[in-house]
């Protein structure tokens, strides 16, 4: 399918979608949200896809959702039409790894499409923030959500309600972020990463996603039985196998996703 506002590269068994507004600083709206979907889609369902990268421009990320696409919508408009809530439920539902490659403004719906993804790698020159605060509305896709389990009550709080930014350095010390590198080599570490995952067994990759993210969902003790469980449930692969056997016999394990 041709995009028209996201950009898709895959390489190395790597889908990178790059979003492409530049226009708006890539604002989030109908169209590059529907397309995103559609691509994570067919990423997920394609055998050559073991993982994906999300990024944007060097400026931007995503400068949020697009604000002149919503100022004029009502309140019935934003409720009944569910703005952006299917977009935000397909994204999460993806089971393959997404890593966020986040340069420049990551900001309100950037930010929280960011931490929607697996982990975010951040370039030196990467600023997050929840400025909905500003517009007179506040976060609507997990920032005051998802951003508060990360960073906590106290900064996500300052976030939210005064709508300020926080740099890279802060964003990895609080632990937004999984790691900072220069802006110039942001893609070349996404991908590396990425590369790294890819490189795995496909079945043990997908049960690692459902397991951290399951830590968001169930208190501890159901978590680390769903743990425990998905765990056993391994040692039913080839792949446990090969991977055990590779490592007493000192070779590169050759997984074959069974
Ligand atoms: N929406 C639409 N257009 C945008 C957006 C945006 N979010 N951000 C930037 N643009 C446009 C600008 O209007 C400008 O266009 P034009 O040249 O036609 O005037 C162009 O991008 C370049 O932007 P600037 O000239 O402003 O660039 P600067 O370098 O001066 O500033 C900033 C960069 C600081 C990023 C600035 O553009 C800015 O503050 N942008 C808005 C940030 C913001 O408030 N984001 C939150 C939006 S609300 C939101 O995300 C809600 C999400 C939740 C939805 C939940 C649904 C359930």
């Amino acid at each position: 399918m041709a995009y028209e506002t996201i950009i898709v590269e895959v390489e190395d068994h790597v889908a990178k979608i790059t979003l492409n507004r530049p226009d708006a600083l890539n604002a989030l709206n109908d169209q590059l949200l529907g397309e995103l979907v559609d691509a994570l889609q067919d990423a997920e369902g394609n055998d050559k896809v073991r993982c994906i990268v999300i990024t944007g421009s060097e400026k931007a990320f995503a400068a949020g959702a697009d604000i002149k696409m919503m100022s004029e919508k009502s309140f019935v408009d934003v409720f009944a039409g569910n703005l952006f809530g299917p977009e935000a439920d397909a994204i999460v539902r993806i089971r393959k790894p997404i890593i966020a490659a986040v340069s420049g403004y990551a900001l309100g719906g950037g930010c929280e499409l960011a931490m929607m993804c697996d982990f975010i790698i951040a370039a030196d020159n990467a600023k997050f923030g929840q400025p909905e605060i500003n517009l007179g509305v506040m976060a609507g896709m997990g920032g005051s959500q998802r951003l508060t389990r990360f960073i906590g009550k106290s900064k996500s709080m300052d976030m939210n309600l005064t709508g300020r930014f926080m740099d890279a350095d802060e964003a990895e010390r609080s632990g937004l972020v999984s790691r900072v590198v220069p802006a110039k080599k942001l893609t070349e570490e996404a991908m590396a990463a990425a590369g790294k995952i890819a490189e795995k067994s496909m079945i043990t990759v997908m049960a690692v996603k459902e397991a951290v993210n399951r830590s968001y969902e169930v208190p501890l003790a159901e978590g680390l039985l769903f743990e425990r469980r998905v765990f056993h449930s391994l040692f039913a692969t080839e792949d446990q196998k090969e991977g055990m056997a590779a490592f007493a016999e000192k070779r590169e394990a050759q997984f074959r996703d069974k």
